[in-house]
C-alpha cells in the first residue's frame, strides 16, 4: 500500500492514447487505472510490462514504471524483473498475437513457472497494428484479410484451455463492454499469490467490425471460481468461449528465487560482460 487516495486518472500519463475510436483497449486500460485505485498502489510499485501491437501500448498511457519491450517478451522480462524485484506489483499486458503466436512458448512456460505476477491478455482475435492479420485466435473462417481469403482455415487457440492445461494458477476471462467486471477481475488476479492469466475479449472495430456483436453474446458463467482442474477444463471446453468470470483459481507454489539462487544482479553483470 502506497499513497494515499489516489483515484483511477492519476495513474494515467499525460500520453492521449493513438487508439481507434471504439477499441476496446480504452475500456481495459480505464478498468486497470481503476484496480490501482482500488488495491491504494502507489505508482512507484507497479511496473506494467508489455511486447508489441496496440494493446502493447500500455505502459506510455500509465503513470507508473513501464518496459515496452519486443514482440513475444514480455513474459520473460516480467519474470526476470518480479525474480529480481519481488517487492513490485508486475502485471503484464499485450494482444493474442503478441502472447499466442510469436510469444506462444513463454505463456505456455508462465503458466507453469507460476511467478507473482498478473497477465492481461486484450484478445480481439486479430492483429491489429500490422493492419488485420489472423492471429492464433482468429476463427477458421475468418476471410477478411488479405493473407487468408478464403480464411485461416486452423482450429483457433483456447487461451483458457491452454493456461490450465499449462498448470496456471488463475484463469479468468472478461469482456471489455463491462470494465468494472474487468476491475475486479484485476483485483483478484493481482492478490492472487502467483500467474494470473486474464483473457479480455476486446473488440477492434477497424479490422474486426463484426464484434461490435459480441456484448450480445457475452454472459457470465453459470458458477463461481474452482479449484478443481476437471471441472474447470470441462467449463472452458464446453463454453462457446464467451463466457466471463473467474474460471479457476487454485493454491499452488510460486516460484521464487529464495533458497534458489543467492547472486545479485552485480553478479551476473559481471559473469556476462562481453
Ligand atoms: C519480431 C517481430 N515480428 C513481427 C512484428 C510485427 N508486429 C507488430 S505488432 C504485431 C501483432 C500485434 O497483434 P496483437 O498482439 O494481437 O495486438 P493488437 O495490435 O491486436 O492489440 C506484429 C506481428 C514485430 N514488431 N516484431
Ligand atoms: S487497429 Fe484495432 S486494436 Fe488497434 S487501435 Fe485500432 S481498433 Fe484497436
Amino acid at each position: 500500500m502506497g499513497e494515499a487516495l489516489l483515484t483511477a486518472k492519476d495513474y494515467k500519463s499525460a500520453t492521449k492514447p493513438v487508439w481507434c475510436p471504439g477499441c476496446g483497449h480504452f475500456a481495459i486500460l480505464n478498468a486497470t487505472t481503476k484496480a490501482l485505485a482500488w488495491l491504494g498502489k502507489s505508482r512507484e510499485e507497479v511496473v506494467i510490462v508489455s511486447g508489441i501491437g496496440c494493446s502493447s501500448r500500455m505502459p506510455a498511457y500509465m503513470d507508473t514504471y513501464g518496459f515496452h519491450g519486443v514482440h513475444g517478451r514480455a513474459l520473460p522480462l516480467a519474470t526476470g524483473l518480479k525474480t529480481m524485484r519481488p517487492d513490485l506489483t508486475v502485471l503484464v499486458t499485450g494482444g493474442d498475437g503478441d502472447g499466442f503466436s510469436i510469444g506462444g512458448n513463454h505463456f505456455l512456460h508462465a503458466c507453469r513457472r507460476n511467478v507473482d505476477m498478473t497477465y492481461i491478455v486484450m484478445d480481439n482475435e486479430v492483429y491489429g497494428m500490422t493492419k488485420g492479420q489472423a492471429s492464433p485466435t482468429t476463427p477458421p473462417d475468418w476471410s477478411q484479410s488479405k493473407l487468408t481469403p478464403q480464411g485461416p482455415g486452423i482450429c483457433p487457440f483456447n487461451p483458457a484451455a491452454i493456461a490450465l492445461a499449462s498448470g496456471a494458477s488463475f484463469v479468468a476471462r472478461a469482456f471489455a463492454g463491462q470494465p468494472n467486471e474487468i476491475a475486479r477481475m484485476i483485483v483478484a488476479a493481482i492478490e492472487h499469490p502467483g500467474f494470473a492469466f486474464l483473457q479480455v475479449l476486446s473488440p477492434c472495430p477497424t479490422f474486426r467490425p463484426e464484434q461490435k456483436d459480441w456484448k450480445e453474446i457475452v454472459s457470465p458463467f453459470d458458477a463461481g471460481p474452482t479449484s478443481h482442474p476437471e471441472e474447470a477444463s470441462k467449463r472452458v471446453h464446453m463454453d462457446s468461449g464467451f463466457s466471463t468470470g473467474i474460471i479457476y483459481q487454485a493454491e499452488m507454489p510460486v516460484w521464487d528465487r529464495r533458497g534458489r539462487c543467492s547472486a545479485e544482479l552485480e553478479d551476473f553483470a559481471r559473469e556476462f560482460r562481453v
